[in-house]
């Protein structure tokens, strides 16, 4: 039995459970509390799970994040128990969670030991497309030469398509050049995490995500392409620009025995695993999960959870109640 359905079940209550604890603190204002509280949630969840779990993609370095940090070792470590490799990202959207904007999850993927790049924290350029345009789209390539050949694939013109931008100073040429090719645009002030899986499912009027966010999340975006037929293409690129910072880069990928800093990855090649689990639940309203909702008498989530060797993609609506007697379920 591959690890994905023993584990599949229990990773969907490791995202509700982040994804029900940020969605408590929605709208409070206080970003880094809403984080808090679903890294504390996943964490708590995680100990009991039938696997031997090691982070590659979590909130930081062991010295600035007490809780999933990259290297920790989580599940409850048994002799017999699976071993994997998992990226985590229990609030992605922090500002949208704190502001109750849409488009806050709660995410995690894992695959085999090796299956997910040990991408660093820093910043990710980054090409995603559904999967009818797989394959035709490049980081090398200009933006039209993208535009043209996704709107080709997608039988209709580039003026029906629309892509999504980080809202942010360092794509004005990006964006520029999308407007001056005829696509449409929707600028979103965080989330590219999210927009990414949209653009990789059909009739979400998301065609294409652009532009430069960050590297776990593109990792994590990848193992949701590949569960989902979608294609991308990402570089790694420092957070800060300047020669300086360039070389302090290069030699920090290099440390991590990435020896081309200028590599290009695609979708398999950031999440190789043969087996991939990806589970996400709503935070707040999205394009494909709705946000959790409270009812007095516990809570209602709608969640993701794909498998890549199962080719399942399940959409899960789970009501979870309080106990007690006078509890009503609605349809
Ligand atoms: C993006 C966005 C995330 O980080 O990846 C972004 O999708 C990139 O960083 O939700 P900057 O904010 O520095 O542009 C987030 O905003 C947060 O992880």
């Amino acid at each position: 039995m591959s690890f994905e359905s023993q584990l599949s079940r229990e990773f969907l209550r490791v995202v509700e459970e982040a994804g029900i604890a940020a969605a408590r603190t929605m709208g409070q204002g206080d970003r880094k509390g809403s984080d808090r509280v679903a890294v504390e949630a996943m964490r708590k969840s995680m100990d009991s799970l039938p696997m031997r779990g090691t982070v590659v993609i979590g909130e930081g370095e062991r010295d600035e994040a007490p809780m999933l940090y990259i290297g920790e070792r989580v599940g409850r470590q048994g002799d017999g128990d699976i071993e994997v490799d998992i990226a985590v990202d229990p609030l992605e959207g922090t500002n949208l969670c704190a502001t109750g904007s849409p488009g806050a999850i709660a995410v995690l993927a894992a695959s085999n030991h090796g299956g997910l790049l040990h991408a660093p924290d820093c910043y990710m350029e980054k090409i995603i497309v559904g999967p009818a345009a797989r394959g035709a789209v490049h980081l090398d390539a200009s933006v039209k030469e993208n535009l043209s050949a996704i709107a080709k694939r997608l039988n209709r013109a580039v003026k029906d398509l629309v892509v999504i931008v980080l809202d942010r100073p360092r794509h004005q040429q990006l964006v520029e050049d999308i407007r001056s090719a005829g696509a449409r645009i929707r600028l979103i002030s965080d989330g590219d995490l999210s927009a990414g899986v949209s653009a990789a499912v059909r009739r979400t009027n998301v065609h294409a995500v652009m532009g430069i966010g960050g590297a776990p999340e593109g990792v994590l975006t990848a193992a949701a392409l590949r569960c989902l037929n979608g294609g991308m293409e990402g570089r790694l690129v420092p957070f800060k620009e300047g020669e300086e910072e360039r070389k302090k880069f290069t030699e920090r990928l290099r440390g991590m025995g990435i020896a081309d800093p200028d590599r290009t990855y695609s979708e398999r090649e950031l999440a190789p695993g043969p087996d991939i689990l990806f589970a996400a639940t709503g935070v707040t309203d999205g394009n494909l999960l709705r946000g959790v909702r409270f009812f007095g008498h516990g809570s209602r989530t709608s969640s993701l959870v794909m498998a890549l060797r199962e080719h399942s993609i399940r959409f899960i609506d789970t009501v979870r109640l309080d106990g007690s007697q006078d509890a009503v379920v609605e349809f």
